[in-house]
């Protein structure tokens, strides 16, 4: 459909009654929304798992499809009124198809965690086995943590990473054929390295187990080809669409081949997804969430974004390398993605929570992470992660990233702590590295932001 006159002009008079009136009746949370802007703008997010939404893909999270009630998929709705978001809809399941090169796509699950849950709740019996990552190694919480739901409800197994902060593939085997899980989960939130699916793949057909990959922190690097893709080893795939698709908070399950394959009850892996997110985990839709996905899944298949993806990987390599050669210790020394996970303790004596407060006060935001064998709680941890997502989405260069990480290894070399989680930071450098950070978002803009 072209774009008329007509049309946007009916879109941005909504738009602006809509600011008008929000600034008007709420100057409170207007006042909070021109803050955030300026946070966002004035800082350097080095979180891994965010990235900077598209203006476009906010604007459609924002819009009126929220006013509708879905239940169910499109042409089969509990509920009329649905001729445009079945469109929505089905635009953005032929998207995600053609973008991950999936079978089947279902664009519902409200977020990743929630896809998971889908998976484990439709494939699995309550106190079956499952085998997924150790969060200390790079896990997450929804692949069997015993403070989340899945290692409640499972009886949940972990495997780790071996001494070269690698995936032990070895010890993955031998505790898929101690545990017999019925499902096993290749998924990480704080690992660099690139994941091999079919060995993955070749340990859960020796079990028995059903293969989950969780691709959420590096799902537009498997668009983008850039990372090995989970669709033609993994039973069922999962993801979020906003750590690196630039997109809305979202999932989405996704099958290759395995669609069509017949679980006991005679049902098809296709059709288990469909009744295990609707009506099993989820009632009704978020469908102005779905037509951000329908953008940020379609913006993710064109030449620009794998631009991007090209400079989310060269970044994050560049700052693992200008970390090392100033004597920090670095977790599998490199990345292949857009992690890096530093040891802070060894390298700086200090924890992951006073390295991640001090590199705030600075205008750097990252994230304390726990480590490999780490002393420290959750809370305060040994590690810190990096992400390069944002960066890119700046369109940093090499010289960008340089400064950068210069001025994090300045920062953190002036911190120590007094406990904890409490330090002092140098004053002089303080200062230094809070103006410098400004003149960098200065230069490197957010597209659009
Ligand atoms: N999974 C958590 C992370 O990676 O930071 C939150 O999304």
């Amino acid at each position: 459909m072209t774009v008329t006159s007509d049309h946007a002009t009916r879109l941005s008079s909504f738009y602006e009654q809509a600011l008008d009136s929000l600034g008007l009746e709420d100057p409170t949370l207007y006042g909070l929304l021109n803050d955030e802007l300026g946070r966002q703008r004035q800082t350097l997010a080095l979180v891994a798992s965010c990235s900077p939404v598209t203006p476009a893909a906010l604007l459609a999270e924002g819009s009126i499809f929220a006013n509708v009630t879905a239940e169910g998929y499109p042409g089969r709705r509990f509920h009329a009124g649905c001729v445009n978001v079945d469109q929505v809809e089905r635009l953005a399941v032929e998207r995600a198809k053609k973008a991950f090169g999936a079978r089947y796509a279902n664009v519902q699950p409200h977020t990743a965690s929630t896809a998971n849950q889908v998976v484990m709740m439709s494939l699995l019996r309550p106190g079956d086995p499952i085998l997924g990552l150790d969060l200390d190694a790079g896990g997450h919480l929804s692949h069997g943590a015993s403070v989340n739901i899945s290692g409640r409800v499972f009886a949940a197994h972990s495997y780790g990473l071996g001494p070269d902060g690698l995936i032990d593939y070895e010890e993955l085997r031998a505790k898929a054929l101690a545990h017999r899980p019925r499902l096993i989960i290749a998924g990480t939130t704080a690992y660099p390295r690139t994941i091999d699916w079919a060995a993955f793949r070749a340990v859960a057909d020796e079990v028995g187990a059903f293969l989950l990959a969780d691709i959420t922190h590096i799902a537009g690097l498997v668009v983008a080809g850039l990372h090995p893709s989970p669709i033609p080893h993994a039973h069922v795939v999962t993801t979020c669409t906003h750590k690196q698709l630039y997109g809305p908070r979202g999932g989405l399950i996704l099958l290759g081949e395995s669609a069509d394959m017949r679980l006991p009850d005679g049902r098809t892996l296709e059709q288990t997804m469909q009744s295990g997110l609707f009506p099993l985990i989820q009632g009704a839709p978020v469908v102005n969430s779905i037509a951000a996905k329908a953008y940020a899944i379609g913006a993710a298949s064109t030449p620009a974004f794998a631009e991007t993806m090209s400079r989310v990987r060269v970044l994050a390599a560049g700052l693992a390398e200008h970390l090392m050669l100033r004597g920090v210790r670095v977790i599998s020394s490199g990345t292949d993605n857009h992690i890096v996970v530093a040891d802070v303790r060894t390298s700086f004596d200090i924890t992951g929570v006073n390295a991640e407060k001090a590199l705030e006060e600075c205008g750097i935001l990252v994230n304390k992470n726990r480590i490999v064998g780490d002393v420290h709680s959750a809370r305060v941890t040994s590690g810190v992660r990096f992400g390069s997502n944002s960066m890119a989405a700046r369109r940093f260069d090499a010289d960008d990233l340089a400064e950068v990480a210069e001025l994090v290894v300045e920062i953190l070399a002036a911190t120590a702590d007094t406990s904890d989680t409490t330090y002092v930071l140098d004053s002089a450098v303080r200062a230094h590295a809070q103006r410098r950070v400004q003149q960098i978002c200065h230069r490197r803009p957010i597209a659009g932001y």
